[in-house]
């Protein structure tokens, strides 16, 4: 296999790890206050009786002495890619031997799935020295499916019996660390002796609480769209002719953008948390793009660029309502709508059966998004947010309104456009060492969960913006960040799903710039990550945390 240079070099790149897990993962454990959960308390500890409650956990440096058990540990990454998973697993494995060189790691493939097919390997140094500090999953590869019946956690025990495997490490997002506390309590429950740990993944930033200051993955992709939006923002403003609008991944919740923002200075960037807040329309949407590009243009800079969240659509409360009642209406005329071949009798059944009210903000759509909006549904037959091109929605609209804008005299400029959809390039970028570090960190101490018996615990590294030798290495109960919530029609625990909050400091710093940022070109370049060279631009903290923790 060919590798590039700069994989050779970061390939020998140490992470440093936080003080408390210098001499090893056998490490002195500091328990805190028994804890409760984040909301419906009495709920939550009905339905976590084994788990409940325990104490949030810190660690202090043990004595490098080993433990005389061997533990076999699975781990299962869950859901999209995130930079740093592989140092996840590199930190896990060291940890491992740390604990005792006997200890052996095997890997579940393709994410859950393979827990339940038994579908594994054993991972060694070996194979794991060619992925240490590297993007990606593929060292085991993930899945999008879920482990939730209570058939997949026996299977899933069965297997993990015959390999001697007495604990399981979950690397995933909200959803797959709510499973993980279900699994370890289930587990518990039945006196069945595997350990949960879990991991807080996803770009999304959407896993994140008073415990977990961040997902890893968060920052690099940040990074990797951040040099990008720089890039074009040079060369928008050295051709001074188009205006780019730019999608930015993220799911719900708008941290990428908002991040990106911080970190580049876009002449807009929307906030889908405050599009719900306010009640906008998306006509409102348009006039405010519409209103930055005329206030530009008077200033003769017919250029800027646009940051839209992907999951801003919903957000926008007829449109929201909109995809709600297609959902219903895909569901329930599922035959016959599928009968249909043509996009245009889709779109005509579409406008015939929906409310008169919504029907309406259908018609007012461009064909490319009311064609996105029918076509690209999931497999539970819902309409696929991240895939409709909300960039060319805005473009195709904000031109409308200032062709209307031009008429009355109230725009002098010339609308050149251009949109781009940025996503799959930062998932598997190589970590930044903000991540490279976090992530070997939270693998190692899960390391130390497993190896102190601990179950239903979430890994931590706190204290990320100060520095490494000031990282607070330890283990969160997932009980604690649970509430009930509905979904798909009934009551579940879940992790609350953090989004952008507007009262915080992020979002407020954003706020008080973002009408200077507007009008004039304050554009900053990030450019690249980088590796290796002085600190002050190798291992920054990102610009959200850095704001949250001031
Ligand atoms: P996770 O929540 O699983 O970490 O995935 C994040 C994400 O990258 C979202 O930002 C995006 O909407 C989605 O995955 C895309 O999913 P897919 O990889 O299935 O296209």
């Amino acid at each position: 296999m060919t590798i590039s240079a700069l994989q050779k070099a970061r390939a020998a790149y140490t992470p440093k790890l936080p003080k408390a897990l210098a001499n090893g993962a056998n490490v002195k454990i500091i328990e805190g206050e028994a804890t409760t959960a984040v909301a419906d308390q009495e709920k939550i500890s009905e339905l976590f009786a084994a788990t409940y409650g325990a104490p949030k956990l810190s660690f202090e440096a043990g004595d490098g002495s080993t433990l005389d058990k061997t533990i076999n540990v699975g781990v299962i990454l869950s859901g999209g890619q995130a930079p740093g998973g592989h140092n996840v697993i590199a930190g896990l494995f060291d940890g491992l031997k740390s604990l005792n060189p006997n200890n052996k790691l095997f890997g579940f493939l393709g994410g859950p799935g393979g827990y339940v097919a038994n579908d594994y390997i054993e991972i060694t140094a070996e194979y794991l020295n060619d992925y240490r500090n590297t993007g990606g999953f593929d060292i085991i590869g993930s899945g999008r499916t879920k482990l939730e019946t209570e058939e997949d956690f026996d299977k899933g025990a069965e297997n993990c019996k015959a390999l001697g495997i007495n604990a399981v490490v979950i690397i995933g997002g909200d959803d797959s660390n709510t499973n993980a506390c279900l699994l370890a309590d289930y587990y518990k429950k039945n006196d069945v002796a595997i350990q949960v740990v879990g991991c807080p993944k996803t770009i999304d930033g959407d896993l994140k609480n008073d415990q977990i200051e961040i997902s890893f993955g968060f920052d690099t992709a940040c990074r990797v769209y951040s040099e990008l939006i720089g890039n074009i923002m040079r060369d928008c403003n050295s051709s001074k002719k188009y205006w780019h609008f730019i999608r930015l991944m993220g799911r719900s919740a708008s941290h990428i953008t908002l991040e990106c923002a911080l970190q580049t200075h876009a002449n807009i960037c929307l906030v889908g948390e405050e599009v719900r807040e306010k009640g906008q329309s998306l006509d409102e949407i348009v006039q405010y793009v519409a209103d930055v590009i005329a206030r530009r243009a008077e200033d003769g800079n017919n250029f800027g660029v646009a940051l839209i969240p992907e999951g801003i659509v919903e957000f926008i409360p007829e449109v929201g309502l909109l995809i709600a009642e297609l959902n219903e209406l895909l569901h329930h005329k599922e035959d016959e709508f599928n009968a249909l071949t043509h996009k245009g009798e889709k779109i005509e059944f579409v406008l015939n059966n929906l409310s008169e009210k919504t029907s309406a903000v259908y018609a007012s759509l461009p064909r490319l998004i009311q064609s996105q909006l029918t076509n690209d549904r999931d497999p539970h037959g819902n309409v696929q947010v991240s895939l409709i091109e909300t960039e060319k929605l805005i473009i195709e609209m904000v031109a409308v309104k200032l062709a209307e804008m031009k008429k009355a005299g109230k725009y002098v400029g010339k609308f050149g456009h251009q949109a781009h959809f940025f996503g799959y390039e930062g998932r598997c970028a190589a970590p930044s060492n903000f991540d490279a570090d976090y992530c070997y960190g939270l693998g190692y101490s899960a390391s130390a969960l497993i190896g102190a018996g601990k179950t239903g615990y979430m890994s931590s590294v706190q204290n990320l913006t100060k520095g490494q030798d000031f990282w607070i290495a330890g283990g969160v109960p997932i009980t604690m960040m649970m509430n009930v919530e509905r979904r798909h029609g009934a009551d579940k625990p879940v992790i609350q799903k953090a989004l952008v909050k507007l009262d915080a400091a992020p979002f407020q710093y954003f706020v008080s710039q973002r009408d200077k940022w507007a009008v004039e070109t304050d554009f900053v370049y990030p450019g690249p990550i980088q590796y290796f060279g002085p600190s002050e631009v190798c291992d920054q903290a990102c610009e959200t945390i850095k704001l949250e923790s001031k």
